[in-house]
């Protein structure tokens, strides 16, 4: 009798069970919690990130309002849940981690619920309040599509991970008025807090073909006043200024500081994405406060001379300050480089970078330095080093051992005969069309990595240098070429490019590659010029991927150093790519 009862209870056990399993465990005890199996991407095809973020399938954009409360990172991001395309229906996503790499998925923080946000919940930034309460200010497109700003407060804040969001019954706070166009008013910026107890936000808007960023200001963040000094910071001929984020950084050292800092130790970063151009332009400069404005160092010019976060692809990127670790921490979107067919085939669309630390370059003071949290080192497993090795001019080298598709790899090189690069006059130059036309061969470079390499080079992404000489310094011309990253056609494959300034002492160049399927994010010298791309190889997927180092110059480099790591797999909630070996 005690055995049958033990089974009925043993089977009923087992029937809940597989019961949950077919209904995606929606029922366990963590309700918010978004088990990945019951969205497992039909076919797993080999594009999908091993280590950046991504939600379980269907398409994502923007990361929004990422924070750091109590002991968890915070990473909102927009996202349709029903296709791998953009569409009506956006939502916040929300994930959460405790180390910014591996990552639990929740239920979707804000959803279209309201007259104001009817259509869409779009783009917006996190801001912990004096009280240390986290409050969210989101764009609403709204019934008859106008875009209005909204509040979302966390229901309950013992809960850890802040699972549910409630909106406020004030909402919109909001709305646009003569200074943008009722359909181009969007993005709300994290709010800082100024000396005169107020708080300030900017939003991107348009008006005429002008971008703007508009200031606002408020004592209590519900109630919202438009600022007399506007436009904050404004552009004539680029369209609409998308995402715009405003912050200090130290003017001495790595370390991030709290947005609503203002001393005589900081400078700030004004940084506007222009989705015309569909990139993110930032710019140095002082913050008068006290009048309400924001020079820049330098103006925007629409010409290569703009600095950029990255020269690839990366976009309505967010930063925000992490006060566990005293440091800024910045995020960006990845989009894809094939069709929306290949998409819907895939379904998903999207990559968030690798979270980047962000500071002031304290060598020049007015650009920034981004380098991949060191968070992610803790995914290196086999490792390769190569040390003090030459590379003849026209020579190649396999870098073998490591699985080559999902890869950390950092490189020194040494240019032994800096004074013979090429005299070149690069007034009126663009670098990305210069990486695209230059002769294959030059004296000093291209030297550089190819990634996601087919074994017979008939794929691969070049990530390059090469050095030329001006009337008055060295100046290096970094590049990543997509030409070859495919025999697959109908994929964007443009070659990105910029100028940076080359030292003559030491003579070295170098760059870091992160390599995870589908994205290759590189950072060279040091993090002062970033530049990702997306790549589709056909041949050179899983362990079929090679990586080589080459030197097409006609002058010998140096391997000073170079280390490649093998990249575990990052606990992203979603099915892990078993379709190759890892390390
Ligand atoms: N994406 C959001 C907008 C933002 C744009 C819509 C930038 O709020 O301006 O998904 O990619």
């Amino acid at each position: 009798m005690e055995i049958s009862a033990t089974l009925v209870l043993v089977l009923l056990a087992l029937f809940t069970f597989l019961q949950n399993v077919a209904n995606g465990f929606d029922s366990w005890p963590h309700t918010n919690t978004i088990n990945p199996f019951k969205y497992r991407v039909p076919e797993n095809p080999p594009y999908r990130t091993s280590y950046h973020f991504q939600p379980p399938q269907n398409w994502m954009n923007d990361p929004n309002g990422p924070m750091y409360y109590k002991g968890v990172y915070h990473l909102f991001y927009q996202h349709n849940p029903s296709a791998a395309t953009f569409g009506d229906g956006i939502v916040w996503g929300h994930s959460v981690s405790y180390d910014l790499i591996n990552w639990i998925h929740l239920n979707n923080a804000i959803e279209p619920s309201e007259a104001y946000d009817i259509i869409s919940c779009w783009s917006g930034s996190a801001t912990i309040l004096l009280d240390g309460k986290p409050v969210i200010m989101y764009t609403g497109i709204d019934h008859n599509r106008h875009q209005v700003q909204n509040l979302a407060m966390p229901k309950n804040l013992s809960d850890p991970f802040l699972r549910e969001w409630v909106k406020h019954t004030q909402n919109p706070v909001i709305i646009p008025s003569e200074v943008a166009e009722v359909d181009n008013f969007r993005d709300p910026s994290t709010a800082w807090h100024g000396k005169d107890g107020k708080w300030r936000i900017i939003i991107g808007a348009q008006k005429g073909d002008q971008g703007r960023a508009i200031l606002y200001q408020s004592e209590d963040f519900v109630n919202w006043k438009l600022e007399d000094a506007n436009p904050f910071y404004a552009t004539d001929n680029t369209g609409v200024c998308e995402c715009p984020d405003f912050y200090p950084v130290s003017i001495n050292g790595t370390n991030g500081v709290d947005s609503s800092v203002e001393s005589s130790s900081v400078r700030h970063v004004a940084k506007v994405g222009y989705l015309r151009m569909a990139h993110d332009y930032y710019f140095v400069g002082k913050y008068l406060s006290d009048e309400e404005r924001f020079i820049a160092d330098a103006k925007f010019t629409g010409t290569s001379l703009d600095l950029r976060y990255d020269y690839g692809k990366f976009y309505a990127s967010k930063s925000f300050f992490d006060y566990a670790k005293n440091r800024r921490i910045l995020w960006g979107w990845v989009n894809e480089s094939d069709s929306e067919k290949d998409d819907i085939d895939k379904g998903w669309a999207g990559v968030q970078s690798i979270p980047r630390q962000v500071w002031l370059d304290n060598k020049s003071g007015n650009r920034l330095v981004q380098w991949p949290i060191e968070e992610v080192e803790k995914l290196r497993s086999k490792n390769i080093s190569i040390n003090g090795e030459k590379l003849g001019g026209g020579s190649i080298l396999e870098v073998s051992g490591i699985t080559a598709s999902q890869a950390d790899i950092e490189v020194l090189f040494e240019i032994p005969e800096l004074e013979n690069a090429e005299s070149f006059d690069l007034s009126g130059v663009d670098p990305q069309l210069l990486c695209s036309n230059a002769p294959r061969s030059g004296i000093i470079g291209p030297f550089g990595l190819l990634a996601l390499a087919s074994k017979d080079l008939r794929e691969h992404t070049a990530i390059s240098f090469r050095v030329y000489k001006t009337s008055n310094k060295y100046v290096g011309l970094m590049c990543s070429d997509q030409s070859r990253s495919s025999l697959q056609n109908g994929l964007d494959k443009t070659t990105y490019g910029t100028f940076f300034d080359v030292d003559s002492n030491p003579r070295t160049i170098s760059l870091r590659s992160l390599i995870d399927h589908s994205i290759i994010e590189s950072f060279g010298e040091g993090g002062r010029v970033c530049m990702s791309s997306r790549v589709y190889p056909k041949l050179a997927t899983g362990n079929e991927a090679h990586l080589y180092v080459f030197n097409n110059g006609t002058m010998s480099i140096l391997i000073s150093k170079l280390n490649a790591w093998c990249m575990k797999e990052a606990e992203i909630g979603h099915v892990k790519n078993m379709s190759y070996k890892t390390c």
